[in-house]
């Protein structure tokens, strides 16, 4: 008999709380775990199959060097010496537009993303290439000039509304939302709820639907702007809420006005029945919509989130409980970058900008290939496996063959390490500490540290720890003085005093922030993504510090601080020893808020609550000057405008010699992108 302990399945981004049972370091029998909060127990096939993902032939236990086509493995001081090197020489002789970072993929260890994007902007570069930039920065961008930031994005609040509309979602197969099934089956089965679905195809999810639109495939922004037009011509439109929260109705109602309703429906090939019947739900229901890759990567995938945000704002469904809002976050999981802006970076040749603070892994092929002098030539790779996950496999392998440098930190010999000059075996998601930051839920935030659950084989390191050590080998942490590991190995108000005396000394180390703990704190507990998390929840934003008093976790007010005498007298203390008054910063109450929910955190190896957002006040998350939702986005105007029966019947009438629609995606419960390697659970 094994032990059994807590984790999560990092399968997908719901990350459901798992227990397994360990024996000889090994991952025996799986549950759900019925303590984890978000997830309930809940578990699917996948999930009770991690010991596939976690022990197979493919894992990496050294670092590995090609020499002569073979791969030799190389001790850990070798292979920092020798890719800080090259790494230097490159961003030297080209700038740092030679340099991306290729991270951030992968469905529940994103610690790395924080190391790795540290490491890209010490060395200059902004070139973050990530699976975000081919799903979901269309949508980004929309909800950017909408709601007036990239990182305000909505989801569905299917807690409190009556009705979900699918959108090229299956999440019967797919989930995308805490324990997708049982809850699509409540929506399709409860007289009270309803779930329509829009997808051409008779999904899962489509077949327990109650209502069901076949559209033809790649129709969707033809489709959605006849329901604005039914909506608008009936006068359905919610006026008070347009007028109370919206700019702009009136400058988008007349693109509607003249609208062949009749005519794109036909293209669309679903009746005008059923599209009326969905209308009118739609105008008289609390409901939310879930869109997903069936639009988000698809034809026209940013007019089309344009129109369903339209459509929502025409029912006044955003940022009201039980329609789409803006959730709460423990940190957000990605920058506003707007390109309007000379400072946002683009890509060297195909002029591509930014987006959220990624950039689409569609073009880096081109871009390697241009021969510009500026062009990506050093890339490091973590967390993802781009020659299988995106598109164009023939391009990646050239471009990635004429590259100077490529790394790839990874679990697996994948297809993309095989290709590369050095690949860092990487701990998995059951050897670290990690987490993942897509655990979108509303109105509670949940966040989940997981605790490794598994001692890591050879001289696998976390990714955090392995850029540590580049960033080191690069010159890009400042010294650490003796006092501050010394600290470390102390308890953490110690830490936090020697901390803010050494960043008071050195400001420039706050570029370096999560190497700098990685070397102290990190040191100490083996992770450096654990360390990490202590500057995560440091440096919290007003708004995650409001959610989490209402989950109870208040700061304590100040004057209960002051009259612990022990703290006190610890920080005056440490302002003698180091010299500085910056350790009186401790004794703020935030940091004593930001310390409650650390030890909370790692006491609770099921998850947490770590926030509620307020429910009654989601407008105050807008980011627009007048914290309004923004209609009219300019530069779609002649694209919706311009879409119609004859334009789309013209597009998409069918090559004669390949009369075919590609349905890519299909995200199957037999399939979880690329992070099952083992031949025996793919059998069959
Ligand atoms: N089991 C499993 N679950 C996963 C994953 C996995 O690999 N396996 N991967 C995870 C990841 S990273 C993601 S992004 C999600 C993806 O989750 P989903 O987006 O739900 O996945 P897909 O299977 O691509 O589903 C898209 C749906 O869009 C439909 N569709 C195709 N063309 C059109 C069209 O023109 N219009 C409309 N309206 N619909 C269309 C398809 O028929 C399909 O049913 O799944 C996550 N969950
Ligand atoms: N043909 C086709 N292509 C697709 C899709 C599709 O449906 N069909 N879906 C697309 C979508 S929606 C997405 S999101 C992308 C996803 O594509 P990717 O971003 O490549 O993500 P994953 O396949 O989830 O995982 C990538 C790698 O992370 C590694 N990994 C797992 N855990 C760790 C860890 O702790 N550390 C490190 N360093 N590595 C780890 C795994 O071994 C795996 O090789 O694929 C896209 N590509
Ligand atoms: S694959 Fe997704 S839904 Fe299934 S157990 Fe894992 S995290 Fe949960
Ligand atoms: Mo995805």
């Amino acid at each position: 008999m094994g032990e059994w302990k807590k984790t999560s399945c990092v399968l997908c981004p719901q990350n459901c709380g798992l227990e397994v049972e360990i024996e000889d370091n090994r991952i025996g029998r799986v549950r759900g775990d019925k303590s984890n909060p978000r997830s309930q127990g809940y578990l699917c096939v996948k999930g009770a199959s991690v010991p596939f993902h976690q022990h197979h032939a493919d894992r990496l236990t050294h670092p590995l060097k090609k020499v002569d086509g073979e791969f030799i493995p190389i001790p850990w001081e070798q292979a920092i010496a020798e890719i800080s090197a090259k790494i230097a020489a490159i961003v030297k002789e080209h700038g740092p537009r030679a340099y991306v970072y290729m991270g951030g993929g992968g469905q529940g260890c994103h610690f790395e993303a924080g190391f790795g994007t540290t490491l890209m902007k010490g060395l200059g570069s902004r070139y973050h290439y990530s699976a975000l930039a081919q799903e979901l920065t269309g949508y980004f961008w929309v909800c950017g000039r909408m709601l007036g930031s990239q990182n305000r994005y909505v989801i569905p609040d299917e807690h409190h509304a009556e009705m979900i509309l699918a959108i090229g979602w299956n999440g019967m197969e797919s989930h995308q939302m805490p324990r997708a099934p049982l809850v699509l089956r409540e929506f399709a089965s409860n007289p009270e709820k309803r779930l329509a679905v829009i997808d051409p195809r008779k999904s899962e999810t489509a077949k327990i639907a109650n209502l069901h639109l076949a559209l033809r495939p790649g129709t969707d922004a033809l489709l959605v702007k006849a329901m604005i037009a039914i909506l608008l011509k009936e006068k359905r439109e919610k006026r008070d809420y347009l007028g109370r929260h919206c700019t702009g109705f009136e400058t988008i109602e007349p693109w509607f006005a003249d609208f062949d309703v009749a005519a794109a429906l036909a293209v669309c090939e679903v009746g005008y029945d059923d599209v009326h019947a969905l209308c009118r739900e739609l105008a008289t229901r609390r409901w939310c919509f879930h869109p997903d890759l069936g639009t988000l990567m698809n034809r026209h995938s940013t007019l089309v989130s344009y129109l369903h945000m339209l459509l929502a704002a025409v029912c006044g469904r955003l940022c009201v409980a039980g329609g789409n809002v803006i959730p709460g976050t423990v940190m957000p999981i990605g920058s506003h970058s707007d390109e309007r802006d000379p400072k946002t970076w683009r890509t060297v040749s195909t002029n591509f900008p930014a987006i959220m603070g990624t950039f689409p892994p569609n073009v880096l092929p081109e871009e390697i290939l241009s021969g510009h002098a500026e062009r990506p030539r050093a890339v490091v790779v973590s967390g993802s496996n781009p020659l299988r996950s995106y598109a164009d496999t023939k391009a990646y392998e050239e471009a990635f063959g004429k590259l100077d440098l490529l790394v790839t930190m990874e679990i697996a010999m994948t297809e993309t390490a095989a290709l590369s000059h050095y690949v860092l075996p990487a701990r998995s998601g059951y050897e670290s500490w990690d987490s993942t930051f897509f655990a979108w839920t509303y109105p509670e935030v949940f966040f989940h540290m997981r605790p490794p659950v598994l001692a890591p084989e050879g001289d696998r390191l976390e990714c955090g720890q392995i850029y540590t050590r580049l960033a080191r080998g690069l010159g890009l942490v400042p010294e650490i003085p003796a006092y501050l590991k010394e600290a470390a190995g102390k308890d953490l108000f110690s830490f936090t005093l020697a901390l803010l005396a050494f960043m008071r000394k050195n400001p420039k180390a706050m570029k370096a922030m999560p190497f700098v703990l990685a070397e102290t704190l990190g040191q100490a507990a083996d992770s450096a993504n654990r360390a990490a998390l202590w500057g995560l929840l440091l440096a919290m934003p007003g708004a995650t510090r409001k959610n989490a008093a209402r989950a109870g976790f208040p700061a304590p007010p100040a004057w209960n601080i002051f009259t612990e005498p022990g703290r006190i007298a610890h920080a005056l203390g440490a302002c003698i020893r180091y010299g500085s008054a910056a350790p009186l910063m401790a004794l703020h109450p935030n940091v004593a808020q930001s310390e409650r929910l650390y030890r909370h955190l790692l006491e609770h190896p099921e998850g947490m609550w770590i926030g509620r957002a307020d429910l009654e006040a989601n407008m105050i998350e807008l980011r627009t000057p007048d914290k309004k939702i923004h209609l009219h986005i300019p530069e779609l105007e002649a694209a919706l405008k311009g879409i119609d029966a004859a334009s789309e019947r013209a597009a998409l009438t069918p090559d004669s010699e390949f009369p075919l629609v590609l349905n890519a995606g299909r995200h199957s419960r037999r399939v979880a992108n690329t992070l099952m390697r083992d031949p025996a659970w793919l059998k069959g």
